[in-house]
């Protein structure tokens, strides 16, 4: 590698999910950009696919300025290549590359020829999500190689998310670009698959055949690329310690450290303003549930529980097969136990529908019409009842309390009792808010179906399907996702398979309480760093040393001991797990991100950190020091001189990655003998 300027060198991060929304890597850039772009300022930019739809809402066009990057676009698009280079419209707003991938379709096969020729990787007719990688990936490396011929000063990281985005790494290193490259998996593809189906992933993970598992699921020309992504790159992370131990075995690289995911923490200026948030939202969601009960509406909501379960529809990875038994044992128990308590369980996950059921749609309209009516009554009631008491004369020899018996006339009896009759329905509440495109095969339903949680009346526990992302603009439930989860009381995800998750990370940073598994990053992370999960609201279920069933009464056990608790200890309870915010906040995960472009640094361009004054090198002994948590209590491990999560198994220069020792919070009996190692790590 030539001498490269390294303090100012200059960061792209590349991604599909770049302006726009698939997934949780949406989340990862997108609330990362302010702490990115405070580093960065314009030496940032993001590079994804062009999407134009999501990118009409999201970009603002610019016209680039930097000399190098004007002179890169221009030769590309005297080459036919067409871009969108503008502003992200989000906190931070980070400079955005976007490329549009449908003009450079006409090099497809020229392209596939060459990615099988130099790196051996096949890419078979049809695979739409594969051509579109392949397409990305050489419009990536192509302006990378064109940038770096043009300015010859500046040192130059690439930032790749995910195997979508990383057909660019085999050929950055094949063609010997001057680039710095940097790979995180936030999931790898035959994780996903395994686990999807019935297989024992976490006990047989050494053991897998990984091309003859890719090949039968028909994955195998996806897995090269992933595979040869992780490989090429001259740092490989993931996001969790136990995605670092499947990594190891799957993708046979172990990864240099783990990037886990931050929040952006938004903190109030009054410290409870977030118990009032939650009693607003919980308000909304009670109207919904009055209309979605309507004629069974015969439970008291202050007695009443929300918890829901969100995210990708994948019934086994998040878990949410176990949710469904756990919740038919809840309900048994709180039957048995004679609980006034009654738990309403929302299921969110987006799912093929067609629109809003009628019913769903009627009990609404129903319940407005009803709330419409005793409004207006309320307000002629209101006036004769101010007339009457004014107008009252002790003198008069009459009873005050008479003059209030007749204060409804005739006809708002009639107009009332309408309404009141309108509420009559002779069919059970539904559980799903939507028509199906496939009610019949739908795993949820299914599963509802077979342990007959059908919201009947003496039913403790009942359910709702909604399988389409929350929106404020929706008909029905209208409110954005966060505020729904701000009136919710608990957050269930008992994944089997988790790289990550965000979703209980959410709940935390809201001060929402929530189940997790010792499956999921997020939950292994917590677990590590708090003694009593529990007592902060982060209840962790053992998926891994338990068996099925154990694990599931124990989510059962979670949910009924929850049940248990007053209004009094919910609210303390949540005052706890907000405090645990500032473990989760960028601020402190971004850490690790940074170590990770020193160390890619470091190895690309060694003989240019001679001579780098003011260069803040984290691998000069330099520590950064982060404050504790204004909750130290929230964070009872003594971990004395661990300063950021990556640090259990960290990204130090000079390691060749993690040892597997690193895996602190996942790490299986028969994996303390590491003798496997090292694998060939031929591509
Ligand atoms: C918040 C509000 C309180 C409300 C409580 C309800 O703390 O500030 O005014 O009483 O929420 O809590 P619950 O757990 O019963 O929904
Ligand atoms: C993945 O998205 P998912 O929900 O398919 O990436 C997320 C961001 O790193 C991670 O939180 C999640 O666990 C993964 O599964």
């Amino acid at each position: 590698m030539s001498h490269r300027d390294v303090k100012h060198h200059l960061l792209f991060e590349i991604s599909t999910e770049v302006a726009n929304r698939v997934g949780g890597i949406y989340s990862v850039i997108k609330s990362k950009a302010p702490i990115t772009t405070a580093e960065y300022r314009d030496r940032y930019t993001l590079i994804g696919p062009l999407n134009r739809k999501s990118a009409a809402i999201e970009v603002e066009e610019l016209t680039p300025t930097d000399p190098y990057l004007v002179e890169t676009l221009r030769s590309m698009s005297e080459r036919g290549v067409q871009y969108l280079y503008g502003r992200w419209l989000i906190e931070g707003a980070p400079r955005v590359l976007l490329f549009e991938t449908g003009p450079a379709f006409s090099h497809l096969d020229e392209w596939k020829t060459d990615l099988w020729n130099v790196a051996g990787i096949p890419s078979p007719v049809g695979d739409s999500e594969t051509n579109e990688a392949v397409v990305f990936g050489y419009l990536v490396a192509w302006f990378l190689g064109e940038f770096v011929y043009h300015d010859r000063t500046r040192a130059v990281v690439a930032h790749f998310h995910e195997w979508l985005a990383g057909v660019a790494l085999p050929l950055c290193r094949k063609r010997r670009i001057d680039v710095t490259t940097i790979f995180t998996t936030h999931a790898t593809l035959l994780g996903r698959y395994l686990c999807a189906g019935s297989v024992d992933f976490y006990n047989n993970l050494q053991y897998f055949d990984v091309d003859a598992e890719a090949g039968k699921r028909g994955i195998y020309h996806r897995y090269c690329i992933e595979r040869a992504a992780a490989h090429s790159a001259d740092v490989f992370t993931t996001v969790s310690h136990i995605t670092a131990y499947e990594s190891e075995h799957l993708l046979k690289r172990k990864p240099d450290g783990v990037l886990p995911n931050g929040l952006n923490v938004v903190k109030f200026s009054a410290v409870h303003e977030f118990q009032n948030l939650h009693a607003v939202s919980k308000a909304k969601i009670n109207d919904f549930i009055r209309g979605h009960f309507y004629g069974h509406y015969d439970f008291d909501l202050d007695n009443t529980l929300y918890v829901f379960t969100a995210g990708r529809y994948e019934y086994r990875n998040k878990g949410v097969d176990m949710f469904i038994e756990s919740l038919a044992r809840l309900n048994h128990r709180l039957k048995t136990e004679n609980s006034n308590k009654t738990v309403v369980a929302f299921i969110i996950m987006p799912a093929a529908t067609h629109s809003y059921t009628v019913e769903t749609l009627k009990g609404q309209a129903v319940m407005k019409a009803l709330h419409d009516t005793v409004n207006e009554i309320q307000e002629s009631v209101g006036r004769r009842l101010f007339e009457r008491s004014a107008r009252f004369n002790e003198d008069s020899g009459k009873d005050f309390s008479a003059e209030l018996n007749d204060l409804l006339t005739g006809s708002e009896k009639v107009l009332l009792k309408r309404r009141v009759f309108a509420l009559k329905r002779h069919t059970q509440p539904p559980i799903v808010t939507h028509n199906m495109a496939d009610d019949a095969n739908d795993p949820i339903l299914n599963q509802i179906r077979r342990v007959q949680l059908f919201n009947d009346s003496s039913d403790r526990v009942k359910i709702i399907f909604h399988p389409e992302f929350l929106n404020s603009n929706n008909p029905i439930l209208s409110l954005d996702y966060d505020d729904f989860v701000r009136g919710c009381h608990l957050g269930i995800f008992p994944s089997y398979y988790e790289p990550w998750g965000y979703t209980p990370a959410e709940c935390t940073v809201m001060g929402v309480p929530s189940i997790t598994t010792n499956l999921s990053g997020f939950g292994c992370y917590m677990e590590e760093l708090i003694e009593n999960t529990s007592d902060y609201g982060i209840y962790i279920v053992d998926r891994r040393s338990k068996g099925i069933d154990d694990s599931i009464n124990q989510l059962a056990d979670y949910m009924f001991q929850f049940s248990l608790k007053s209004r009094r200890q919910r609210i303390n309870q949540r005052n706890r797990t907000e405090r645990l915010s500032d473990l989760l906040d960028w601020k402190r995960m971004g850490l690790e991100y940074i170590k990770a472009r020193q160390l890619a640094l470091r190895r690309a361009y060694s003989s240019s950190f001679d001579n780098q004054e003011g260069f803040e090198d984290f691998f000069d002994g330099t520590e950064m020091k982060l404050s504790r948590p204004l909750s130290a209590q929230a964070s009872p491990k003594d971990r004395t001189g661990m300063m950021t999560p990556g640090d259990f198994g960290s990204l130090q220069e000079g390691q060749e990655g993690l040892n597997t020792d690193d895996y602190i919070g996942f790490k299986l009996p028969e994996e303390e003998d590491d003798e496997a190692y090292p694998y060939p790590l031929s591509l």
